[in-house]
């Protein structure tokens, strides 16, 4: 299992918690700092998102989104080695844009909300699963070589619409729709999924072509032992890497050393 690491970036111009003194040369060095800390610690991939821009819109942010997590990503890119791959989210569902900065910033990884079906967001309803375009567009441009990572039943978001769905069908109709990879969460930042969930998704996609299962949230050093030794490809760590485990919080330091020593030794048993 590999760990990746989330960097947070400061909120982005325009959303209601932007510093008013605005500076992207702030944006860049409070990521860039992160992401030193995660690579002197030896992590395994690193996942950039704005999470700090809530409350969020659905799929119409502007264009300084875009630009500014374009800039954000690719000096992150620069001084993370090559061969830890990076990946982005944009938040909310602005899928496509972050299938582009991941083209335009050599960075390996998508995170996809709304793949499939159909759920009510914080930020509204999202109505259109994403699948279909988003892997045309990926083949348009040339970017097939970047991960689409998918989370199912989204955290923070109601799935009363698709009540008569379980996670085990709607992790089939992600793979159906070809996922790269699909994110099981708990119901919220900072909550683990359950390990009965781990298992059914993955009695039920086991065949010759496996997918991909990662751990989207919950995910500490007290726990990690309990998911070790399930064969997820990757579990994506955030809140426990913060100041009392907030995702809000300021990253330490220490949590990540203590973390990565705590895996390391997992890894030797
Ligand atoms: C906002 O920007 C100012 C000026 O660059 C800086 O001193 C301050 O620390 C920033 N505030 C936050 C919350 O980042
Ligand atoms: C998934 O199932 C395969 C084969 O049944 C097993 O080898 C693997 O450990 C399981 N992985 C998880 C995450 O439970
Ligand atoms: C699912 C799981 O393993 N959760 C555990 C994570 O770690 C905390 C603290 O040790 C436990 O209380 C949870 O049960």
């Amino acid at each position: 299992m590999s760990i990746i690491g989330m960097i947070h970036v400061l909120p982005l111009p325009g959303t209601p918690h932007c510093n008013k003194t605005f500076n992207i040369q702030q944006l860049v060095d409070h990521a860039c700092h992160h992401a030193s800390i995660y690579v002197r610690h030896g992590i395994h991939g690193i996942l950039v998102e704005n999470m700090f821009d809530r409350p969020y819109l659905k799929s119409d942010a502007g264009p300084e989104i875009t630009a500014t997590m374009t800039r954000v990503c690719n000096e992150v890119r620069r001084i993370v080695p090559e061969q830890i791959p990076c990946g982005v989210q944009i938040l909310a569902g602005l899928n496509h844009e972050a299938l582009a900065v991941a083209l335009a910033c050599q960075f390996q990884f998508i995170r996809v909300e709304g793949f499939v079906f159909s759920h009510v967001a914080d930020e509204g309803l999202m109505t259109t699963a994403c699948a279909g375009p988003l892997l045309r567009y990926r083949r348009q441009i040339d970017a097939e070589h970047i991960m689409v990572l998918t989370d199912i039943k989204k955290k923070h978001c109601s799935h009363s619409i698709t009540d008569d769905l379980d996670l085990v069908e709607t992790a089939k109709a992600a793979k159906f729709f070809l996922t790269d990879g699909i994110i099981i969460t708990g119901r919220e930042t900072g909550d683990p999924p359950t390990i009965s969930d781990i298992d059914k998704i993955n009695v039920s996609l086991a065949d010759d072509d496996p997918v991909p299962l990662l751990i989207g949230s919950g995910i500490t050093e007290q726990n990690l032992s309990n998911f070790f030794d399930k064969n997820i490809a990757a579990a994506i760590v955030g809140s426990h890497f913060k100041h009392e485990g907030k995702w809000f919080n300021d990253l330490l330091e220490d949590r990540v050393k203590s973390f990565m020593f705590k895996y390391n030794q997992l890894q030797q048993k």
